[in-house]
């Protein structure tokens, strides 16, 4: 039903994420409180219009209403709001901003953005990052990694990243940068948005459920180029492939790539 709501009635994106099905049960249930409530007022209008009718009260009523009806509908309206928010809204952002998976089991990316692209980092086949430094930024090397550091020698670095390889069914943790002006990584099909902030790295985490290919967007106005912040995808693919990718981009980095 709630499915059925999202896909029919609220025309929702697509879905290919996990953690997605309880921000969409989430936008579900609000609505449907929305719904209520316009009947209920809708109907309320219809009956004060017949009910206070000019011909039938010439004169003015001061004393008004004496039940407290009211006052019972407005309390339970709160209470489901209070429900919506403490029961559901709440244990949602607390899943998502603090109960990130484990690390060794999911597929950790970090993610830059500069205007107007995202640039991505994989660990290598050693699944350890190099380190990284604001002193070794540069045109080339936009995540200043220490060319000095054995880790980083076989780090795959995507720049820009148009498309972004994750394998499906495993939860992926993005961290997420900005290389100039406050951007925001989003992919809609993930329910995922982080702002990419100068001088912070931020993670976000999702767990894509369906292979495919997802338009990456930058939700925060960030220049003139903007809207080419959306030529970046996230491929979702099987493990095989994913594996078979990640062995043709390490292949193809060589140590000196960062220089
Ligand atoms: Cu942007």
């Amino acid at each position: 039903m709630t499915e059925w709501f999202a896909n029919h009635i609220l025309g929702m994106p697509e879905l290919a994420s996990q953690n997605g099905q309880a921000v969409d049960a989430l936008i579900v249930y609000v609505h449907w409180l929305m719904l209520a409530l316009f009947i209920g007022w809708l109907a309320y209008f219809g009956y004060a219009i017949r009910r206070f009718r000019a011909t039938r009260h010439p004169k003015a009523d001061y004393e008004g209403v004496k039940n407290h009806a009211s006052n019972y509908i407005e309390l339970t309206v709160a209470g489901i709001e209070a429900v919506l928010l403490i029961g559901i809204a709440i244990p949602v952002w607390a899943k998502a901003v603090d109960h990130f998976p484990d690390a060794k089991d999911s597929t950790v990316i970090y993610v830059m953005g500069q205007q107007f692209n995202w640039h991505a980092r994989y660990a290598g086949p050693d699944g350890v990052f190099g380190r990284q430094d604001m002193k070794f930024v540069s045109d080339t090397n936009i995540f200043g990694v220490d060319p000095n550091d054995p880790a980083g020698k076989d780090d795959i670095q995507l720049s820009p990243a148009y498309a972004i390889h994750v394998p499906v069914g495993k939860p992926v943790i993005a961290y997420v940068s900005s290389k100039d002006v406050i951007h925001s990584f989003k992919i809609v099909a993930m329910r995922v948005c982080q702002d990419a902030i100068p001088g912070l790295r931020i993670p976000c985490w999702f767990t894509p459920t369906k292979i495919g290919r997802y338009q990456i967007n930058c939700a925060q106005l960030c220049g003139n180029g903007h809207s080419a912040m959306s030529s970046g995808f996230l491929i979702v693919e099987s493990q095989a492939d994913y594996d078979k990718w990640l062995q043709s981009k390490s292949a193809a980095t060589s140590p000196s790539s960062f220089e």
